[in-house]
């Protein structure tokens, strides 16, 4: 045998793709990478791996990987591309983004990205060297992922919660001060196979099979479905009136928790007042889950002590993505489950370390008042949403796009597109994408492979690196991490590294306080009292200390608020049930419900003609939104793009299991493999998002079949929601089924 280091290190980004933080190690010879396996040490995931770790070496070495800087020669998007050296790479774009920026101003750029892996940081720091305030998640209408549920935290409690698992403790289950919840209500999740916002789902898994019951809230059978004491199959959308409907049950039934509610919570009477419209009679008529489950499930979740409610991205794609969330956080409050072992327990990052300034302080520091000013002046849909404009640096993505399409009110001359498949996954109304997209004066993607994206595009492709080739840190919750590098791929950076050489261009001045990568790490990392290379040497990783960034009961030992007293981080102090944030927002200050804006009661004529109810993108432990299509050992798995179809359904449609067919709408038709399966309801069907092929030829006009398979062509927009946060149409779009009989067509 011959020799090998073994390397622990922690995923995040390029790789599996995914928002999780687990512990892995490396086999590294000659240095080459050779072989992951899961960390039995590391706290977050106990040994674990998914499928797409496990395939990292075929992903770091596979033949499409981009390894060198590329330049486009020809047209854009004809698909031809020349090596170019860094420094080349870094001038043409030092100099077009220059040109860009004395002519229009910065905010003529864009810096868009995808979901949070580890790009947050590196992006709003590029953004912000460069001057501009429009950093965005382009394409992903309403900002429809996990931002609208953190902006409801805020606003209603002044903090973020998660289901607690044990996983701020060290011990995890063996830590006597946890307590493993007695029911979870998983609401619009499918833990085991997303693991979404830094979160495992399998530790739930763990709890069940310690015992802790399990309430679903989904339209489709799952896995954990089946194993759930109650499953309430709702028609997708209708989550707000669920909620309002439990809260109903809970407050007439005299089953919430009097003690915390009147010292925690500010507005009962109120809210009381609010779900008394929405009894359970009428919330099953709207919900299509019988009124005996409703009441059942509240009862159960409301007379176990402690429960936990574990939400996933449904709840954000509702038409009121925000007011659902502030329904359900209602939901966690007044049974008293903040706080304490095995409930809702407050999340902050480890130690207190942020990879990116949010602070309006920082910022100035930073860049100076001119950029704030703008950030809140210039970015787009600060000035039309005030949670826009108060939440989060980001700017409104689906005005972002028809900005760029109208160039109104101030044109769009560039973009800079980094861990982000907009045109292959992430934009509703993804060809108004392609058209707008395609007018900009100067586009670079940085990603680590081509996609439809990059290939209709970019001038300028940066090749990325993973995980196991690059230096970084993570503190999405706990435990504080860093990552380290072991290997090296041709010439790929780290996004860190890339932006940090962009930022030094556009804002010599304010980055000589930094002279490395890793000083700035060393700055980010300092609330923790570690270095990067300390925390190396540690092991990797740190549980936080007893204090403001570990759980339990920090409300009532004043460890939340800034001024040091008892209670929440917010004005009163309190939950606040009736929302004096939402109010001073112009928001409705209660939960209440809004209808799809298509659906069957709210368009029945669309209804009439598309008869089906699409759920788009329910994750696959194989697939990351739009990657790894390329990667042999997981494509295998799963390898067409399939529709899941009632067979009864399937049948006023003459279609058999294993054909292929249109999904179709007014906005086009889009293929997939029928898989009949009873898991769907008979009025829903449910298909993934991210499909296309990169064994089909790249070059325009084919973009790896993306316009055969993309079902984002068919999801609308804008988003609908009242906030700016939330109401992207991906799991409510009204569609119909055609088979495709052209026996000589060609299904990829
Ligand atoms: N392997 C893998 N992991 C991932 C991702 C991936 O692509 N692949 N993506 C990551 C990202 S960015 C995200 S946001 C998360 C998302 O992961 P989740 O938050 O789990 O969301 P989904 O998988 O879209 O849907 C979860 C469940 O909700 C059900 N559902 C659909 N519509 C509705 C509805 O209207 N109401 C309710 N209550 N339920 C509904 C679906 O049937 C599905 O079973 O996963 C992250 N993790
Ligand atoms: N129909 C439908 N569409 C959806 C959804 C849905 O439920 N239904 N979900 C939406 C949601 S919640 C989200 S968050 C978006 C996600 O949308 P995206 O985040 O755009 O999804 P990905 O397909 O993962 O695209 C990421 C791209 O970044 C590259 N990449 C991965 N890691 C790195 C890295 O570390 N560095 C760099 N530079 N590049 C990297 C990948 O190769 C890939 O090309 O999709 C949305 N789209
Ligand atoms: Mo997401």
């Amino acid at each position: 045998m011959q020799h090998f280091d073994v390397y622990p290190t922690v995923t995040w980004s390029a790789g599996p793709g995914c928002h999780g933080g687990c512990g892995q190690k490396l086999y590294v010879q000659d240095g080459k990478l050779i072989k992951v396996e899961g960390d039995e040490s590391h706290p977050f995931n106990q040994g674990r791996s998914c499928p797409r770790v496990l395939a990292l070496t075929q992903y770091m070495y596979h033949p499409d990987r981009i390894t060198q800087p590329l330049k486009r020669v020809g047209k854009r998007g004809q698909g031809n591309f020349e090596p170019i050296s860094w420094d080349e790479a870094f001038d043409i774009c030092e100099q077009r983004m220059k040109q860009i920026r004395d002519r229009f101003g910065a905010e003529a750029m864009v810096f868009a990205q995808g979901t949070g892996r580890d790009i947050g940081g590196p992006i709003s720091f590029l953004t912000y060297s460069y001057g501009s305030p429009n950093w965005s998640q382009l394409g992903l209408s309403g900002q429809s992922c996990y931002t609208p549920r953190l902006g409801a935290m805020k606003a209603v409690m002044g903090d973020f919660t998660v289901t607690d698992c044990s996983q701020f403790l060290e011990k995890r289950y063996d830590d006597p001060a946890w307590r493993r919840p007695e029911v979870i209500m998983v609401w619009g999740q499918n833990p085991p196979n997303g693991c979404p916002d830094a979160f495992m789902g399998h530790w739930i898994v763990d709890c069940m099979r310690m015992g802790t019951k399990i309430i679903s809230v989904d339209p489709r059978h799952t896995w954990m479905t089946t194993r759930s004491a109650h499953h309430l199959q709702l028609r997708p959308g209708t989550g707000g009136a669920l909620a309002l409907g439990m809260l109903n049950v809970i407050i007439e039934k005299d089953l919430y928790d009097k003690a915390f509610v009147e010292k925690w919570t500010v507005g009962f009477n109120r809210l009381r007042q609010r779900a008394r419209d929405y009894p359970p009679d009428k919330v099953a008529a709207i919900t299509g889950v019988p009124s005996k489950t409703i009441e059942a499930a509240a009862t159960l979740y409301a007379t176990s002590k402690p429960a936990a409610v574990h939400w996933g991205v449904p709840v954000d794609m509702e038409p009121e993505g925000t007011s659902v969330a502030h329904a359900i956080i209602c939901l966690w409050s007044i049974t008293g489950n903040i706080d304490l072992p095995g409930g809702n327990v407050i999340a902050r990052p480890s130690h207190g370390v942020s990879s990116y300034p949010y602070s309006t302080e920082e910022l100035v520091e930073l860049y100076g008042e001119d950029l704030v000013k703008k950030l809140t002046k210039k970015r787009i849909g600060a000035d039309t949403y005030p949670m826009v404009k108060h939440f989060r640096g980001w700017a409104h993505p689906d005005m972002v796009i028809d900005q760029i399409d109208s160039g109104k009110p101030y044109p769009i001359k560039g973009a800079w597109i980094q861990t982000a498949n907009i045109l292959g996954g992430q934009a509703a109304r993804a060809r108004l994408h392609y058209e707008a997209l395609k007018k900009l004066d100067f586009v670079v993607v940085v990603d680590l492979f081509h996609n439809p994206t990059s290939m209709a595009l970019a001038d300028i492709f940066l090749p990325a690196a993973t995980f196991a080739e690059k230096n970084s840190f993570r503190a999405w919750w706990a435990p504080l991490s860093v990552i380290q590098k072991r290997v090296q791929v041709g010439e790929c950076k780290s996004d860190w590294e890339i932006n940090f050489e962009m930022a030094k261009r556009f804002n010599p001045e304010g980055m000589k306080k930094w002279r490395t990568v890793e000083d700035l790490f060393n700055e980010r990392l300092a609330s923790s009292g570690m270095t990067f290379r300390q925390l190396a040497e540690k092991g990797g990783w740190a549980m936080p200390e007893d204090g403001p960034f570990k759980p339990y009961h920090r409300h009532e030992r004043g460890l939340l608020r800034k001024d040091g007293r008892p209670g929440f981080e917010t004005d009163s102090g309190k939950v606040e049930l009736y929302c004096s944030t939402y109010e001073s927002w112009g928001l409705d200050p209660l939960p209440h419900y809004v209808e799809p804006p298509q659906s069957p009661t709210a368009t029945p004529d669309l209804f009439k003609k598309y008869p089906l109810i699409m759920i788009t993108g329910a994750r696959s432990q194989i697939y990351f939104h739009s990657e790894h299509r390329g990667i042999p050992w997981l494509r295998e798995k799963e390898p067409d793009p399939l529709v899941q179809i009632h067979p009864d359904t399937a049948k006023n449609y003459a279609i058999d299991d294993g054909e292929w067919v249109y999904i179709k709408n007014d906005l086009g038709r889009v293929k997939r493999k029928a898989k009949l399966t009873r898991k769907v309801h008979r009025s829903h069907i449910q298909t993934r998002h991210g499909w296309w092929l990169p064994e089909r030829s790249g070059p325009e006009p084919d973009l790896f079949g993306v316009w055969d398979y993309q079902i984002n062509q068919l999801i609308p927009g804008p988003q609908c929601s009242s906030s700016g946060f939330g109401g992207g149409q991906y799991k409510t779009t009204l569609v119909t089924l055609e088979k495709i009989t052209d026996a000589g067509a060609n299904h990829g």
